[in-house]
């Protein structure tokens, strides 16, 4: 069996292969070592103080998106700002948790990206031990522009260099693309590197696994009531075969367990986010999973559009997410279709 290679090593390779160049193998290995004191911080706990909500007892802190920051949301962001602050392969920076882009200080070098990230994704676990995980995406600065404002990050998720996620679960394990392919390195707590587990993770491209927050059944829209009934329906219903269903709360770990085994994960449009477009945000949520599931053989959707060709026009955009294993994503996108078709 081959020696598993370390993630600096995977990346010097496709340097050399001309797929990426050496400013974003560095950005990667800045942000993967943003990720390791992360994990350290969750994996601390109570120990560390770091469960609860941020701000004074009654005054809680709100993020940009209206909701009550946890106290490792701040300390997960602050840990990936200050470290991309001075790394030197950045135009700039956003993030779920603050509510414009940031241009990289003056006094720092600059560098040609713009990074996008949720610094810790499914909030609602943290306090309750169950994995959680940070979510970025990559993207070029347009040429000549040397202070980018949020309107330089809305480009479609088609224009990704780099997509990844880190899961801070039992193991703490980083899933990365560079657009050849979605590999998995597990964080190796004795040397503190993350080491290559997988290489070329496939998604199978049929499933009988849904995740899907079913507890949203009334709000969903027609198209999504007739596809998840009909799957819960089993073999005696119109899809023939019994389905299974999982659903963690945490984007993070229902992906990484469809990269792991296949599945579709779905956060679909309902009565509750409609006026939001949706719950899930598309720069630094769907998109970046939509090109780690793309590049897995899966596919990714609104339902209605292929997700990483969306054309954002705002920074916090929010979209319906349907992504895995690409047939299953294929026969929802079909629910739509015929509903719409039927002028539904
Ligand atoms: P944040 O925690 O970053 O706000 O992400 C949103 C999220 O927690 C996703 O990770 C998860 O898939 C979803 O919301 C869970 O939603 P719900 O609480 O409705 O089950």
């Amino acid at each position: 069996m081959t020696k598993p290679i370390s993630l600096t090593r995977y990346l010097i390779e496709e340097q050399h292969a001309g797929r990426i160049n050496a400013d974003l193998r560095l950005l990667i290995e800045v942000v993967a070592r943003a990720c390791k004191t992360i994990s350290h911080a969750v994996g601390k706990g109570a120990l560390g103080g770091v469960l609860g909500d941020a701000g004074t007892p009654g005054a809680a802190s709100i993020n940009v998106q209206g909701e009550a920051q946890k106290k490792l949301d701040v300390i997960a962001n602050d840990v990936l700002m200050e470290a991309n602050a001075w790394g030197g392969h950045l135009a700039g920076l956003a993030s779920e948790e603050m509510d414009h882009s940031q241009p990289i200080p003056d006094a720092a070098r600059r560098g040609n990206y713009l990074l996008l990230f949720d610094p810790l994704d499914g909030s609602s676990n943290i306090d309750v031990n169950v994995s959680v995980g940070t979510i970025f995406s990559v993207l070029r600065c347009p040429d000549g522009v040397t202070s980018p404002g949020d309107e330089h990050y809305l480009q479609p998720g088609t224009a990704q260099v780099c997509a990844g996620y880190t899961v801070y679960g039992p193991s703490t394990m980083l899933v990365l693309t560079v657009g050849n392919g979605t590999h998995a390195f597990t964080l190796d707590r004795e040397i503190g590197s993350f080491v290559m587990t997988t290489r070329g993770m496939r998604i199978p491209e049929d499933t009988k696994e849904f995740a899907i927050n079913a507890s949203n059944q009334r709000h969903w829209e027609a198209p999504v009531q007739a596809w998840v009934a009909d799957m819960l329906a089993g073999k005696d219903g119109p899809r023939g075969k019994d389905f299974n269903m999982r659903w963690v709360a945490s984007m993070v770990a229902d992906v990484h367990r469809i990269l792991t085994r296949g599945g579709v994960f779905s956060y679909p449009l309902d009565a509750k986010c409609r006026d939001k477009g949706g719950k899930l945000r598309l720069m630094y949520e769907a998109n970046p999973m939509a090109f780690l599931v793309e590049q897995a053989g899966g596919a990714a959707s609104t339902g209605r559009q292929r997700m990483l060709e969306v054309q954002p026009t705002a920074l916090h955009q929010r979209v319906p997410v349907f992504l895995g294993s690409r047939n299953e994503v294929a026969t929802a996108i079909d629910y739509h279709r015929r509903h719409d078709g039927a002028g539904g």
